[in-house]
């Protein structure tokens, strides 16, 4: 099978007719190594460089430019934006270090990056062996941060944690200003190089601070955009915000607001009221997580239903590691549980995690026993259900982490299991012993939490027993594939009924089955898990994919490798699109880790072109680029009706569906990733709460643009 899938951000198309800023392997425009003569650098416009000394380090940075995506993860949104973690991050090691107390990022209008902090800045002296200022070695040598030691865990450090000289490896132009030792000094590097050695400047006033400016610029030859996303960079320094108590944050878009987005231009045509204004953003939390949960309550617009937020702190220096938590029960029937190791994501949960849960657990069905809430005969609470509507944050650190899992943000030190176990089970008692009334009210929760959950069990197997007379147990709707086997079966998520249709006309019925959905599916977010169970069309989808949900989900299970779902490239697909994601994320989350969730992608634009075969394009650029290409070939457009926009599936004959988005050879699919599950599950709950504004911006925003959805 020859898909065109790639990750969620870097959506890939098929060679027949991909453009050249897609691309599999990687930049083609990079000179590999082979092609160049020692010494000799990828490079066309650097100046003299000043030491002779300077290519071998050059070669490490070069080495960086062959594989960009082994440092940065990819040269798609993701791996820009994380060039900016990477500055931001040593600036926040500054402040965990107890020097730095504001960082102040900057977008500038030509999408240059700029950080400043009042930290130390980096240091400026020569550093003995290496014969050059420590800001040159930071700057051109990789890893070179940890060699100036520090110790202890105050490790912020993004997914890959590499380096300054990274995204200097990686850019056009950067710029350096540090405030240090009475003086200001500055250097600039031209694609990769320094046009001179540091230069001291002025003498620092009286009472100025010390600290670093670093700006620079992604280089357009590596990445597949250099246009950054203000909503990715606030969300990311919200969150740093909060893990980092008291550290302040700014974030300032200087852009015009046509540049700040592929899409802007064309939005502005359809909705006039769309443009956004709000461009800059300052963050600093007094109270660190529990501002936080604070936060993703209101978000989730979840009422409390015991006291106010409960944490607590905890360090044991010999085990070398320390835990933060902050929780709070809500009247919610989903939880809300954000995990961390270092300041980093832990989406995949892990030994911190574990530790966590089996803590709550454990206390609540005791405590329970313990005051009769639960009798002899009653089962055990699980932990699903003493978790419902549970908000918490989870924040640990520790001098060595070890980051596994498919994505490697899952916690694997078996120490931090134990450690998080016992400061959770003995602080939490505290105060259950504290507060009484309210330790009842949790454990009630928990309680009616357990009735739901059985009697939705028992629903579904009188609806399971009833549907073994009918059809395999299969939902009515569904046209399944006649292939058994789900490593080449795929599911399409169809919405509407005429779509639905002619996906079924169009398919190979061999390996693609249709479930067509009616409507908009039952918002997730806010039902009970029984409520969401009684409803058919998720009913339908859950037997669908046959893997069950929620802690029986089992993925070795499920019946297709590939859920695909296909929704009209306008507002209310992107909404649907969305729905259907929560429902994974919420209840069969195992396939998004797997990688088996995708969002299809329908074409924008037919260009019927007189002669030869029309063109299919996705968007308003690849239709601009198309036009002049066609032109320039000689060919014509038919007089008035050349270009047909598609409004939705609907639109499409069943040829055309087949063409244009479901047939492996042609298709674009982009491939659905949660290494930032605290942006998805944010994003989700802003789509389902009842704040309609961020919700109607979001989905203006995202109308022709997927990629944001789970990111
Ligand atoms: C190396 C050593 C020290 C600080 C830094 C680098 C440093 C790097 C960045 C990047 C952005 N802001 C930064 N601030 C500091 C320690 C300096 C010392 O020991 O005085």
């Amino acid at each position: 099978m020859s898909d065109n899938v790639n990750s969620a951000d870097d959506p890939v198309m098929d060679d027949r007719n991909k453009p050249s800023e897609y691309s599999v392997e990687g930049n083609e425009n990079l000179i590999h190594k082979e092609d160049l003569k020692e010494g000799e650098l990828n490079s066309t416009t650097a100046p003299e460089h000043y030491g002779a000394k300077d290519l071998r380090v050059l070669e490490g940075l070069e080495a960086v430019r062959l594989r960009p995506g082994m440092y940065i993860g990819s040269t798609g949104p993701r791996g820009l934006h994380h060039l900016v973690y990477e500055i931001v991050d040593n600036s926040v090691d500054e402040a965990l270090a107890g020097y730095a107390t504001h960082i102040e990022v900057t977008i500038l209008p030509d999408n240059g990056i700029r950080v400043v902090d009042d930290g130390r800045g980096i240091p400026v002296g020569i550093v003995p062996g290496e014969g050059k200022s420590g800001v040159e070695v930071v700057m051109t040598k990789l890893h070179a941060g940890g060699k100036f030691g520090g110790g202890g865990y105050t490790v912020s450090g993004g997914l890959h944690g590499v380096g300054i000289s990274v995204v200097n490896a990686l850019s056009t132009r950067m710029e350096v200003v540090v405030k240090r030792d009475g003086h200001e000094w500055t250097q600039t590097y031209l694609n990769q190089r320094p046009t001179a050695p540091l230069a001291r400047g002025r003498r620092l006033e009286e009472d100025e601070s010390t600290g670093t400016s670093v700006t620079f610029w992604p280089d357009p030859q590596i990445f597949q955009t250099t246009v950054y996303d203000f909503e990715t960079l606030r969300t990311r320094f919200q969150q740093t915000a909060f893990l980092n108590k008291g550290l302040k944050i700014s974030l300032t878009d200087e852009r015009k607001p046509a540049d700040s987005s592929d899409e802007a231009a064309d939005q502005k045509d359809s909705e006039p009221g769309a443009e956004e204004t709000e461009r800059k953003a300052v963050y600093q939390y007094k109270d660190g997580i529990k501002d936080y949960v604070k936060h993703l309550a209101s978000a989730k617009r979840a009422t409390p239903i015991a006291g106010g937020i409960i944490s607590f702190a905890a360090e044991d220096e010999k085990l070398g590691i320390s835990a933060d938590v902050a929780l709070q029960w809500t009247g919610a029937y989903t939880e809300t549980l954000r995990t961390f190791a270092n300041t980093i994501t832990t989406t995949e949960g892990g030994a911190h995690e574990e530790g966590f849960k089996a803590a709550l657990t454990g206390l609540i069905n005791r405590y329970a026993r313990e005051k009769g809430i639960l009798r002899d005969k009653d089962d055990n609470l699980s932990g699903e259900d003493v978790r419902e509507g549970l908000v918490a944050v989870l924040s640990v650190k520790l001098t060595n982490p070890q980051f596994e899992g498919q994505t490697k943000t899952k916690l694997g030190n078996p120490e931090a299991k134990t450690f998080v176990q016992r400061i959770i089970t003995d602080r939490l008692r505290d105060w259950f012993d504290a507060h009484p009334a309210d330790a009842k009210t949790i454990v009630e929760k928990g309680v009616s939490a357990s009735r739901a959950r059985l009697a939705a069990k028992k629903a579904r197997e009188t609806t399971r027993r009833k549907s073994l007379f009918e059809s395999a147990g299969m939902p009515d709707k569904l046209k399944d594939c006649q292939s058994n086997n789900p490593e080449e079966c795929e599911l399409f998520i169809v919405e509407g009924d005429s779509a639905g249709g002619s996906a079924i006309q169009g398919r190979n019925p061999m390996t693609q089955a249709i479930l067509p959905l009616r409507g908009k599916i039952l918002n997730t977010e806010r039902a009970s898990l029984d409520r969401m169970m009684r409803s058919d069309t998720i009913e339908a989808l859950i037997t669908a994919v046959g893997a069950g949900y929620g802690a029986d989900f089992d993925i070795e299970k499920a019946r297709y490798h590939k859920i695909i779902i296909m929704a009209d490239a306008d507002v209310d697909g992107a909404h649907i699109a969305t729905l259907i994601l929560t429902l994974f994320f919420r209840y069969m989350r195992d396939m998004i880790y797997k990688g088996y969730v995708y969002v299809a992608m329908p074409p924008l634009y037919r260009l019927k072109w007189t002669k030869g075969p029309h063109d299919f394009v996705y968007t308003d650029k690849e239709r601009d680029e198309a036009l002049a290409k066609g032109k320039a070939a000689g060919r014509q457009l038919p007089k008035g009706e050349g270009i047909q926009r598609y409004k939705g599936l609907g639109e499409m004959t069943y040829q055309e569906l087949w063409e244009t988005t479901m047939d492996p050879g042609r298709r674009i699919l982009k491939q659905m990733r949660l290494e930032d599950a605290e942006a998805a599950d944010a994003t989700f709950s802003m789509l389902m709460g009842d704040d309609v504004l961020p919700r109607r911006l979001f989905i203006q925003r995202n109308a022709k643009n997927v990629k944001f959805i789970d990111a």
